[in-house]
């Protein structure tokens, strides 16, 4: 039976699962969403919410990237997204519910403000993409589209410098994580999929990367996605990255 994931190309949690399948060597095919689209296409194929990652595997549906990971450790346990140790378990799973529930969206939300912006640099994260449209014509007819995800995302002034002045502390903690073991070893977990997409979005933020590029975080998402699509060139206002100008590099 065919494992087909419903994408948005460069979404992080996307990618996370991505990860998560290619761990436990299952074959799958990857349909590539335009953002908003996204929401009537995940309707009309029968899913019950809106958002990306949506997998479909052995003839059931599940959405949400924590929620595929448990299934698909359900399904295939070997090998494993979670440590055996019932301790060691419980940490990962703090960890993989702080990049889920704390990572992720402020750095989405900077990445739309971004595009909000300045539109060009999206067709970057589409990179061998298949959208069903040129990448470029999309790109170019988009703005109304950006406009309506960078609301679905509260993409605004307020949002994205409140997101800034958090990312010091957030990537703290991811560094923190790294350092005392809890992903970053040699066996990854579910945790290391979760969070270094995160990361690794973020660091394709040419105004970001210097902040992270040389900490444990950096290091993290240089191992699990080198190759995160995407590039925006700068575009935050300078006075906003005040916040980061303490953390290493910048
Ligand atoms: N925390 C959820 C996040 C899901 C989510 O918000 N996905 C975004 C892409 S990163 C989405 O589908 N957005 C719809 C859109 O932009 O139209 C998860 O990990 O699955």
């Amino acid at each position: 039976m065919d494992t087909r994931l419903y994408v948005i190309p460069g979404s992080h949690p996307s990618i996370a699962v991505q990860l998560m399948l290619e761990h436990k060597g299952i074959p799958y095919q990857r349909k590539d969403l335009m953002p908003v689209v996204s929401k009537g296409v995940l309707r009309l194929v029968g899913f019950p919410g809106i958002t990306v990652p949506a997998l479909k595997i052995e003839g059931g549906k599940v959405q949400g990237s924590r929620q595929i990971a448990r299934e698909l450790e359900r399904l295939r346990p070997e090998p494993p997204l979670f440590p055996a140790d019932p301790e060691r378990r419980t940490a990962v799973e703090e960890a993989e519910r702080f990049g889920d529930e704390e990572l992720q969206h402020p750095i989405r939300q900077l990445l739309w403000w971004g595009f909000k912006h300045d539109r060009y640099p999206m067709a970057s994260y589409s990179e061998g993409a298949k959208l069903g449209v040129p990448i470029g014509l999309a790109v170019k007819t988009g703005g109304p589209l950006v406009a309506l995800s960078a609301r679905f995302n509260e993409a605004s002034d307020e949002n994205a410098r409140a997101a800034l002045a958090k990312l010091p502390a957030l990537l703290d903690r991811v560094d923190a994580y790294v350092e005392s073991g809890i992903i970053g070893g040699e066996r990854p977990n579910v945790a290391d999929f979760q969070i270094a997409p995160s990361i690794g979005l973020a660091m394709t933020l040419d105004d970001l990367r210097p902040a992270i590029e040389n900490r444990p975080a950096g290091a993290l998402a240089r191992r699990f996605v080198p190759n995160y699509p995407g590039k925006t060139p700068p575009v935050l206002p300078a006075e906003w990255l005040d916040p980061l100008a303490g953390t290493q590099a910048l």
